[in-house]
């Protein structure tokens, strides 16, 4: 049998199949959502035909209607890049940012994609997730020739899906990719599902930038040591805010260069409602209160704000809070950094040797000025707190859910309710419960 002959009996088989799914009502559901790609349809306005998508920090690259085409101007250059007060990069991006674009249209809308190249280096650009004709799926030498520097390229094509997609460099992916020529795609539905009342994406990515570097170095491969959603580094980015009994929708997608990234809520539980295929029939979803995001796709949650409160939410692999703490450091547990310190001052006076009780103070001494992190470098500096030093930063975000929200949508921190915030135990509490704490074994 030919090649062509079996491709033609492949097709038949799908067909036969997609025929058969759709007796579902969830595989109905999918088709009266799939736009016919030979119809024309009015281009979706912001706010009428869709509510806007939040990416927080995020930076928008607009569409212009003309006709029933919507065009966008995509300038792909060198920049350098505000990760966090402290931290610099000089990275390849979208329209001035790396990692942190975005594209946002309604599906059935027809876009005409430039893309100008303002690198020293060929390049190309794949629109992720996309389905769309061969020719303008954006791989460098496969289905184009790619855009040399100077050169201006257009990709049109009609938006047949709705959902979260990404585009990104597809000539010298590694480098190109991993100095930040990575976006977010953001297709609404042309008749709305069920919507939900507050909509956030996030791009996740991750940058080995030495300390003292400015130029993220793209031949890491696996020990990267900052860590960004939208660009940027906590707490370098806005919160996310909603009311008690809100309906949440948290989109995100990952093209690091390594590692996938699993997402953590804390005190709500969520449902993955949608990947960069489309959406997960109700049947097939379960409930999560952390979504692994691998490299390479995007992974939409949707879930009920129920819980007043500032909620955490942060990848759970835990050097990807840290940012450049850690790296190259050696194991000073246990250590007795008192005396060592006495020791070391007469070698090197201006060290400071720390670590015996773990890493958690390395940021709160930096931001006090007890001591000098390097230049554009922030190990482990995370955020003040309203109870304390937080020493996260990376990939961390918080949601905060109040009664209700102040106009601005910034609430400030939560006052928990008297009674309901952990504090020390009274020896009164101690004895009621028989709980016996030997103050021999105090570790001060
Ligand atoms: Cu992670």
């Amino acid at each position: 049998m030919d090649v062509n002959r079996r491709l033609l009996m492949a097709g038949a088989g799908l067909a036969a199949g997609a025929a058969a799914v759709a007796a579902t009502p969830e595989a109905r559901a999918a088709q009266a959502t799939t736009v016919d790609p030979s119809r024309r349809y009015p281009p979706g306005r912001p706010g009428a035909d869709y509510r806007p998508v939040t990416v927080p920090n995020g930076v928008q690259i607009p569409f212009a209607t003309r006709g029933d085409v919507k065009i966008a101007h995509i300038v792909i250059g060198e920049a350098t890049q505000r990760f966090a007060p402290g931290l610099d990069a000089q990275i390849w991006g979208f329209n001035g940012v790396g990692a942190g674009a975005y594209l946002e249209a309604v599906e059935g809308d027809r876009v005409r994609l430039y893309v100008t190249n303002r690198l020293k280096a060929p390049t190309s650009v794949h629109w992720h997730g996309l389905i769309l004709p061969s020719g303008m799926d954006g791989v460098g030498g496969l289905t184009q020739r790619n855009i040399e520097p100077g050169e201006t390229f257009v990709y049109e094509f009609p938006l047949v899906q709705h959902g979260t997609f990404m585009f990104h460099a597809h000539h010298d992916e590694m480098a190109q990719m991993g100095l930040g020529m990575t976006g977010l795609f953001i297709v609404h539905p042309r008749r709305p599902r069920a919507s939900v009342d507050r909509d956030f994406a996030f791009l996740i990515h991750e940058w080995k930038i030495r300390p003292g570097a400015r130029r993220p170095d793209p031949n890491e491969m696996t020990d990267f040591n900052v860590f960004t959603l939208n660009g940027r580094v906590f707490p370098a980015i806005d919160p996310m805010a909603a009311r008690v009994g809100e309906r949440v929708r948290i989109r995100f997608a990952n093209l690091s260069q390594q590692n996938h990234h699993s997402m953590h809520i804390h005190g709500h539980v969520w449902t993955v409602t949608e990947t960069d295929g489309g959406v997960i029939p109700e049947t097939a979803r379960w409930p999560e209160t952390t979504v692994l995001v691998p490299v390479g796709t995007t992974r939409t949650v949707e879930f009920v704000a129920a819980y007043p409160g500032d909620w955490a939410l942060h990848c759970h692999m835990l050097h990807h809070v840290m940012n450049q703490m850690g790296h190259g450091a050696g194991n000073m547990i246990g250590v007795d950094d008192r005396a060592l310190q006495a020791r070391v001052a007469d070698l090197i006076p201006d060290a400071m040797v720390m670590g015996g009780a773990g890493m958690g103070d390395h940021g709160a001494h930096i931001e006090a000025g007890h001591m000098a992190a390097p230049e554009n470098s922030i190990p482990m500096v995370g955020l003040r707190g309203p109870r304390g030093y937080i020493p996260m930063g990376g990939l961390v975000q918080l949601l905060q859910v109040r009664a209700a929200l102040p106009a601005d949508g910034k609430p400030g921190w939560y006052d928990n309710p008297p009674g309901t915030e952990a504090r020390p135990a009274t020896p009164a509490e101690l004895a009621r419960d028989g709980v016996v704490v030997d103050p021999r074994r105090d570790p001060r």
